[in-house]
């Protein structure tokens, strides 16, 4: 069997077993009745004793691996937090006391805990739970996240409310290692160093990030969890009662036997004036539970406690994957084997780091820039071709940004490759680094648009209208996966100030791709198909459907010209008249939120009194709302912005005879 859980040292003696063992051991010989099933809620965790919570940290594991290989998601994360999810609920007053995930990509321990095993088959899919926490799905979600590194700024203000208010509940932050490394963290740490607010910040260190973290914070943490062990552990316990307590001097010097070690004095932690605890085993109960038992309610001040936990615990493929299964396509439990969609096209991303490195093997001045993002920006590849000329900056857009910026002014060509949802984190420093001062730095941004399960704080929605407001700047919009390696090349090619080309997550259409891509014409748009009567305006990937609308309307007697736009900046201004003069009804077509493509296409229109001789106009873009998880293909239609939409629109148009289009929905 190649499956393997571990049930907890005590229990197996540290002898790991299959999983049909261990499987039965759970169900049969241990327990009749899965501690899962009474486990509900965190009220009725608390019913169970100590001894019981490593079984019950292997039914969850089990639990969560069946449900996931189900519905593919965030697993590694969840699997690595599975007994602090535990401690963490067995000690404190949920949700009365506060637990804010970060990220929230491994909250699946958690939300199984907190009343939504039931839902759990859900995960990810239209009208089911949310892959991250949502205040909206469970008042034991108290802050809702995905972007990273947001619960110790989200937690210092609940515990500073909570002091105005007279309250005495807790405040717990949960913190990745790799979260920790981004500025926003550091300035939380350092507001709340300087108060006396009662904060407890939990260091999950797993040394992980998506990828391997980056970066001298990595080093540090590294070098205390592995380096310097605390000897006196007496002392140490002495040490804490001072802030702590009594309580916290006789279970810490009780726990010590069974932690890894621990670390006092000097730590950079301290030195920001948290209290800092640890390194301590994160998969060891005897350790969790009463560190945590005498940090809760303990006097005034921050505490960090600094737990040691392995990503993809428990779960040997996991454990064995590179990238510890951050995040999965469904897959064999047995053999771990992920599925894969069936497409012959190549994805986006790979297609997009392809034609960066051919374009880097021409001229030596192009760099890859991502904020600990190397495999889905695909810059992982570029990395094995060019070792010395790609940057993971760990999960800092803000940094990287300006730091393109500042290779900029020195003649290089920086590609900065982050995802349009997580560009909203450097807008400053696109603004003000960049787009003032004129700087050629490259925007590639991938997951532009919808993303399906991972829901409304990854949807790549605003990049358009935010980028596009922006005097000087270059905005581009692949329609294929041949359009985007010319994208690549003229963005290489372009040293007259930023510019930027968007691209969807998933597989392209299936064009050929040209041996190498052109060098296009700053703001020059094409036609695809000539007609007479409407003209569809695409920006982007959503050119293939106005392809197939057109089609349906020639058929229905309504002569239709398809234009790719290319460009939301600077707009074709020749081909927006001529469209807008030739035509009775002209539609745009975007997968960006209102106020983008659409835009700046209305406002040329506007300006140039296109719009004052009974052109008929409408808009196609995503919905104007945060749309929750679903299939790609349900929020297009939803939206309007498939085959059925587009030719919906165009009959609408003309049957309502300038009456507005959200009639139809
Ligand atoms: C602002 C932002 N950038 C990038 C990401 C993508 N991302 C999700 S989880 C993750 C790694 C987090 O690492 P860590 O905090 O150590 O948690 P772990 O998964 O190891 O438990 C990254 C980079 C994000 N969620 N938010």
């Amino acid at each position: 069997m190649a499956f393997s859980i571990s049930l907890g040292d005590q229990k197996t003696d540290g002898v790991r077993l299959d999983y049909e063992t261990a499987r039965n051991r759970i169900l049969n010989t241990q327990s009749p009745t899965p501690l899962l099933d009474i486990a509900d809620f965190p009220v009725n965790l608390k019913k169970l004793d100590v001894s019981q919570l490593p079984q019950l940290a292997a039914e969850l594991r089990e639990d969560m691996i069946g449900a996931v290989s189900k519905t593919g998601g965030h697993l590694g994360a969840g699997l690595g937090v599975v007994e602090l999810t535990i401690a963490l609920h067995y000690i404190f007053n949920t949700p009365e006391d506060r637990v804010i995930w970060d990220v929230g990509h491994q909250s699946y321990p958690h939300k199984l805990l907190t009343g939504r095993r039931g839902r759990f088959l859900t995960l990810r899919q239209e009208n089911g739970i949310s892959g991250f926490t949502k205040r909206t799905e469970s008042e034991f979600d108290p802050f809702g996240a995905a972007h990273s590194s947001t619960s110790i700024s989200a937690g210092l203000g609940m515990a500073v409310a909570r002091d105005l208010q007279n309250k005495t509940n807790n405040v717990i932050a949960v913190i990745g290692d790799g979260a920790m490394s981004a500025g926003m963290a550091f300035e939380a740490l350092n507001n709340a160093g300087a108060t006396d607010a009662r904060l407890i910040v939990i260091l999950n260190d797993n040394d992980m990030s998506i990828a391997p973290p980056s970066g001298a914070l990595s080093s540090y943490l590294a070098r205390l969890a592995s380096g310097k062990f605390y000897s006196d552990f007496r002392d140490l316990g002495k040490k804490l009662s001072s802030r702590l307590g009594k309580r916290a001097e006789r279970a810490i010097t009780r726990a010590v036997g069974h932690a890894r070690g621990f670390v006092t004095g000097g730590t950079m932690f301290e030195e920001l004036g948290f209290q800092y605890i640890g390194p301590i085993d994160g998969h060891n109960f005897d350790v969790l539970i009463p560190v945590l038992n005498n940090v809760r309610d303990h006097g005034n001040g921050p505490v960090l406690i600094h737990v040691v936990t392995k990503k993809g615990k428990g779960y040997a493929p996991a454990e064995k994957a590179a990238d510890k299964y951050h995040g999965v396509n469904k897959f064999d439990v047995v053999t771990g084997t992920q599925s894969k969609a069936a497409s012959n096209a190549p994805a986006y991303t790979k297609v997009f780091a392809q034609s960066l490195i051919q374009e880097a093997q021409h001229d030596d001045r192009i760099v890859g820039i991502t904020a600990a993002m190397p495999t889905g920006t695909g810059l992982d590849l570029f990395g094995e071709v060019f070792p010395t000329r790609v940057f993971d900056v760990g999960i800092a857009e803000q940094h990287a940004v300006t730091f393109a910026a500042g290779m900029a002014t020195e003649g290089m060509k920086p590609f900065v490759a982050i995802y349009s949802t997580f560009l909203q984190r450097a807008y400053d420093q696109i603004v003000h680094d960049v787009a003032i001062q004129k700087l050629p730095v490259r925007f590639p941004i991938d997951r532009a648009g919808y993303v399906g399960a991972d829901g409304p704080t990854h949807c790549g929605a605003f990049d358009i209208g935010f980028l596009a407001s922006l005097p000087g700047f270059v905005v581009m919009g692949a329609s294929d996966e041949a359009e985007l390696k010319h994208m690549v090349r003229t963005a290489a090619a372009y040293d007259e100030g930023p510019i930027s080309f968007r691209f969807p997550r998933g597989d392209g259409v299936g064009v050929d791709l040209p041996e190498r891509g052109e060098i296009l014409e700053i703001g020059k748009g094409r036609i695809v198909k000539e007609g007479t009567k409407i003209a569809l305006l695409s920006f982007g990937t959503r050119l293939a459907d106005c392809i197939l609308a057109a089609q349906d309307l020639d058929a229905a007697g309504l002569s239709t010209t398809v234009a790719d736009a290319r460009f939301a900046k600077p707009l074709d201004l020749d081909l927006l008249r001529r469209l807008a003069v030739e035509h009775e009804v002209l539609v745009t077509v975007e997968e960006g939120a209102t106020g983008g493509f659409d835009g700046q296409v209305l406002h040329a229109l506007a300006n140039l009194g296109l719009l004052d001789r009974g052109l008929k106009i409408r808009c196609l873009t995503l919905k104007d709302e945060f749309t929750d998880q679903a299939k790609p293909e349900t929020m297009y239609g939803r939206s309007g912005l498939d085959r059925a939409g587009i030719v919906a629109t165009v009959m609408s148009t003309l049957a309502a005879n300038g009456q507005n289009i959200y009639a139809k929905a």
